[in-house]
């Protein structure tokens, strides 16, 4: 088994954590996307959308999808349960990991994607895109900031998923040059919270 995985990007770093909070020990391939790398022949027969992460299992199965990836090892390994234990906790877990995923990660990583000089030679740019996905996510995170006064994590009472990817693209907001106000009290509450995990020092 085999995880592709590139330092210092958002998606990658979701599946990364999510393995260090279970504990599960993979071998990791280190990708570098500003080289390039996941654009060689070689790579996009495992991501034909030249992606990462990608999951090679032994057999040569590929899982692409950073959700799917942690799905796959919740369950062969259930505890501690990042998807929710009873039926109702993993339905309000997929609603905020998906939450956190469309609204959040995707608005966040627009951002980037499409104002920073950095990411000028791997992608078509519309800055004004950009622009438009930079007030989503400003105003995605003042909605974080108002849902986290009533919950601990995001999901509700325990640690999940949804956390790990918040957790992501809200660290990614520094290199989409996006500001967390300080006034957000609950927001960082909880950004001091799981940031005292040892996983989040994974990048
Ligand atoms: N929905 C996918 C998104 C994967 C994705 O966009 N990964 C980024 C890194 S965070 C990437 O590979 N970017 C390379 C590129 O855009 O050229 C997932 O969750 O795995």
């Amino acid at each position: 088994m085999k995880l592709y995985s590139t330092t210092g990007a958002p998606n990658p770093r979701r599946v990364r954590i999510f393995l260090a909070e279970k504990d599960i020990d993979v071998p990791i391939q280190e990708l570098s996307i500003m080289e390039a790398e996941h654009k060689t022949e070689e790579y996009r027969k495992i991501s034909p959308s030249s992606r990462v992460p990608a999951l090679v299992l032994d057999d040569g199965t590929v899982i692409l999808e950073s959700v799917a990836i942690c799905r796959y090892f919740e369950l062969l390994n259930p505890d501690p349960a990042l998807f929710g234990k009873t039926e109702l906790e993993q339905a309000i877990v997929e609603m905020q990991s998906r939450r956190m995923e469309m609204e959040l990660m995707m608005s966040v990583a627009g951002t980037f994607r499409h104002t920073h000089p950095a990411f000028s030679e791997l992608e078509n740019q519309i800055p004004e895109f950009g622009n438009a996905q930079k007030k989503i996510a400003e105003k995605r995170l003042n909605l974080l900031n108002k849902e986290l006064e009533d919950q601990e994590f995001i999901a509700g009472s325990n640690y999940s998923i949804a956390d790990i990817t918040a957790l992501c693209a809200i660290d990614f907001c520094v290199p989409a040059r996006i500001e967390i106000s300080e006034d957000y009290e609950h927001l960082q509450r909880w950004i001091k919270a799981v940031k005292s995990r040892p996983s989040s020092e994974i990048m």
